[in-house]
């Protein structure tokens, strides 16, 4: 009797979890004013040292650096002050979602990223409050409209990415340790001009999708009129399974890095910074004239178009 019920446990056992393994559902459905819910504002000095002033929510509501509609969420720098030199920096935001997740899929509908001289937006993960023993994923990353667009991943030491792996993107340094070379982290640049900036912005934007398993991360990016997205993506279906979506434009697998020991609950945050430890730092090298902070101090109108559209942001779990 005994044998025979715990027999039939593992065929049940089986029956559930072996065509579910790669099935994710939705359970958080993030659009236009659903944002104010699921994320909280975060009014920090920024850790990278942008000319920027992340403000908390009622002040980004009332100043309209954040918009929403019944199916947009706008979040942009100010583009109307004339900066005092010795005051606080552009008025931007930086959010993070309430909610903590491990294994879980991240869909980003993205209409519109920030662009311009100055800008460096990114969508990524993290644990704040153990950075970086807790392991860092950076979804979409740039600064100044220029490459690297990439998705790059920041641990401790010890986690590196094989040479040889199946991505449509080109990987750089494969450590992806923080104290290696300055924090350049292991990552891969995205194959397609229009996965970033001004490009991805004349295109209509598109989808960037994560997924976070025990023993790897992946990352894709659709252009918005790219036929091959997958329509549970497009039409963001109740539930998605990453492995019908083809290769992923980046793959970090556990070959030489212990998930366990390298990532744990992170937060989805989106931030837009201004100058700062990377994108002023190679402002002139990207083309943009002059002193990164002067640029952000005296031209407001240069930040107009320094803004996100989200059509929506799902994680699937
Ligand atoms: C606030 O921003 C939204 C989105 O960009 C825009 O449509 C709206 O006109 C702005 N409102 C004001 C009062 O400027
Ligand atoms: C994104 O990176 C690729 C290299 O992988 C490069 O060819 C492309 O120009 C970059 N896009 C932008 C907007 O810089
Ligand atoms: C200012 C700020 O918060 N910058 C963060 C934005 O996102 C990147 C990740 O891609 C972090 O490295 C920065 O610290």
């Amino acid at each position: 009797m005994k044998s025979f019920s715990l027999f039939a446990l593992v065929i049940v056992a089986l029956g559930f979890v072996v065509p579910t393994l790669a099935t994710y559902s939705l359970t958080d459905n993030i659009v236009g004013s659903g944002f104010y819910s699921a994320f909280e504002w975060e009014a920090i000095a920024d850790p990278t040292n942008g000319r920027v002033n992340y403000v908390d929510q009622p002040t980004s509501q009332s100043q309209n650096l954040t918009f929403a509609s019944s199916n947009t969420f706008v979040l942009r720098t100010d583009s109307r002050s004339v900066l005092n030199p010795s005051g606080p920096g552009r008025n931007s935001v930086r959010i993070h979602t309430k909610k903590t997740y491990t294994t879980h899929v991240a869909v980003f509908d993205v209409r519109h990223m920030p662009q311009g001289c100055g800008t460096w937006p990114a969508i990524w993960e993290t644990k704040e409050s153990n950075w970086p023993a807790g392991g860092e994923v950076d979804i979409v990353e740039g600064v100044n409209d220029q490459e690297p667009n990439a998705s790059t991943l920041h641990t401790t030491a010890g986690c590196s990415m094989p040479a040889d792996k199946s991505e449509t993107g080109v990987a750089g340094q494969l450590d992806c340790d923080t104290s290696v070379n300055g924090n350049t982290g292991c990552g891969v640049q995205f194959p397609t001009s229009n996965s970033y900036g001004p490009a991805f912005n004349s295109a209509g934007g598109g989808w960037y999708a994560m997924e976070r398993s025990s023993t790897y991360i992946k990352v894709w990016f659709w252009s918005r009129n790219d036929g091959s997205v997958p329509s549970e993506v497009r039409n963001g279906a109740s539930q998605v399974n990453p492995n019908n979506w083809g290769t992923p434009t980046a793959f970090f697998p556990d070959t030489s890095c212990n998930f366990p020991d390298h990532f744990q609950e992170h937060n989805i945050i989106i931030n837009l910074t201004l100058c700062g430890d990377w994108a002023g730092s190679v402002f002139n090298q990207d083309g943009c004239p002059g002193s990164c902070v002067d640029f952000v101090n005296n031209n407001p109108s240069a930040f107009e178009n320094a803004f996100f559209d989200f059509a929506a942001v799902r994680v699937y779990q």
